[in-house]
């Protein structure tokens, strides 16, 4: 053989070699490797629109909704006429809440597919979620937005005498309610919509007069347990506190946001969060996460999980109190904590953080977007984002930041780590993440930090998920997992 014929066999066999690899990556769910090989395969021909579209829906599972979109484009680019590339689109807009530009992609698609009924199913989908979302700015700037709590008439709500649950003492969260709840919802039993309400209208109020950074000192023999997301994991969130102990004045914890959308119990995480905020407000604190927001409780279940087990007008309530969830804590002005990370331009200070008019649905760029999106990266600089939203910003972004400031180290969360933490940027930017075996798949390991006044070191806890899979799978049925209610779609 020639060498020239050599070179060609060898050449094909590896570009073989990795499309099979890339098909078995998918058959296996194992989308890290699926990416990894197809960008392998666009190394060696860049002008294949397939790859692009694969990799896209690679992207889109492990969720990294601006780079699918930006493969999707690149596909529809060489290809103008690759119909799975506008699906893609679709599907990548449609996650990052574009939905007019998503819907123009689903008439592309219904246009040259009518009998895909898939394809006419998400379609009319979106067409939905456009006009709603046309009907709310209409309605919006015609009055000023009142608050559900003016139209509750709390009081005069009656608890049925068939409820045998917890209720509140005297109108009063008490540590006896909260164990009574807890064991409650352990047995999936509902709290009485007096006591929900209850709960909801006193935390508005605690939180609102919360600063959007909130400062705070550890003594020297006190210690605090950062936790980060628990996404509706209930039995998880048990678990935290019967491995670490219930919060307590003497036993403090921070959760750092992200406590609904995903798991089939973030009612129960969030109403547990919220009691114990309003039994111990100096001690128990929480932060905002990206999904304490109306885009993606409406994607990602929350939002059906509260009109499913009460009422839309208790979602609203819901979406009142998070929008008063603060965004950030420092730590005896040395450890600056939020659920995504550090900002898009520099010379961000604590002061500029202070002075976040946070009551709203986090905007489109800009820091109080950044605390909540932002993730980081391995090398300088700053990228675009993965996941469409805020950016990625380097070791050298975070040194900056922590000079500037006079601070030691960030604690963010907002990723799942297989160890449940992550220690990146020299030690000076970690990662929490406290859902275990998340989505009851990703098989991840879940983490809580201890940090104490004496020296400010993290000290890293990790866990395994319990086992949730048998309680969940009854929600699971009725569609109310939001691991089925999730916008990744298979064509
Ligand atoms: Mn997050």
């Amino acid at each position: 053989m020639s060498l020239n014929a050599l070179i060609i066999v060898s050449a094909l066999s590896f570009y073989f070699g990795v499309i099979v690899q890339c098909d078995v990556c998918f058959s296996d769910k194992d989308y890290e490797n699926a990416i990894k090989y197809y960008s392998e395969a666009l190394e060696l021909n860049s002008s294949n629109a397939i790859y692009y579209s694969n990799r896209s829906l690679a992207y889109l599972r492990t969720e990294c909704y601006g780079y699918a979109l930006a493969d999707a484009t690149k596909a529809l680019e060489i290809d103008k006429n690759y119909i799975k590339g506008y699906y893609r689109r679709a599907t990548s807009n449609m996650a990052l809440g574009k939905f007019k530009a998503a819907l123009k992609d689903y008439e592309t698609v219904v246009r040259v597919r009518p009998n895909d009924k898939d394809a006419r199913m998400k379609y009319q989908e979106c067409n939905k979620i456009v006009k709603q979302k046309a009907f709310e700015r209409a309605i919006a700037s015609d009055e000023i937005k009142k608050s559900v709590v003016d139209s509750l008439d709390i009081e005069n709500m009656t608890i049925e005498d068939d409820y045998d649950g917890p209720k509140l003492e005297d109108g009063k969260v008490t540590l006896t309610f909260m164990k009574e709840m807890m064991d409650w919802f352990k047995d999936q039993k509902k709290l009485h919509r007096k006591c929900a309400y209850q709960i909801l209208v006193q935390v508005k109020d605690v939180l609102s007069k919360l600063p959007s950074l909130v400062e705070i000192t550890l003594k020297e023999a006190e210690k605090i347990t950062i936790c980060g997301d628990t996404h509706g994991q209930y039995y998880d969130l048990l678990n935290i506190f019967k491995l670490n102990g219930l919060p307590s004045e003497t036993n403090p914890y921070l959760f750092n946001g992200d406590f609904v959308d995903r798991g089939s119990f973030s009612l129960e995480v969030i109403l547990t969060l919220f009691g114990f905020k309003l039994l111990y407000p100096d001690n128990f604190h929480l932060l905002r996460g990206n999904h304490e927001t109306d885009n993606m409780n409406q994607m990602y279940g929350f939002e059906g999980e509260v009109k499913a087990k009460y009422t839309a007008q208790m979602f609203q309530l819901f979406s009142e109190v998070f929008q008063w969830l603060p965004l950030a804590q420092c730590i005896n002005s040395k450890v600056l904590v939020m659920h995504g990370g550090l900002f898009s331009e520099d010379g961000v200070t604590l002061e500029d953080l202070r002075k976040i008019e946070r009551n709203r649905q986090p905007p489109d760029s800009g820091p109080m977007c950044d605390l909540l999106w932002s993730d980081p990266q391995p090398q300088n600089g700053r990228s675009v984002s993965k996941r469409g939203v805020s950016c990625q910003f380097g070791p050298d972004v975070t040194e900056r930041f922590l000079d500037q400031n006079k601070l030691d180290y960030i604690v963010r969360s907002h990723e799942v780590k297989a160890e449940g933490y992550e220690v990146t940027h020299s030690g000076k930017c970690i990662t929490v993440f406290s859902a275990p075996n998340y989505c009851d798949q990703m098989g991840n390991k879940g983490a809580y930090i201890h940090l104490r006044g004496s020296d400010l070191k993290p000290e890293f806890h990790q866990f395994t998920a319990v086992v949730s899979i048998l309680y969940s799978k009854s929600l699971y049925l009725l569609g109310l997992s939001s691991c089925v209610v999730s916008p990744i779609w298979l064509w």
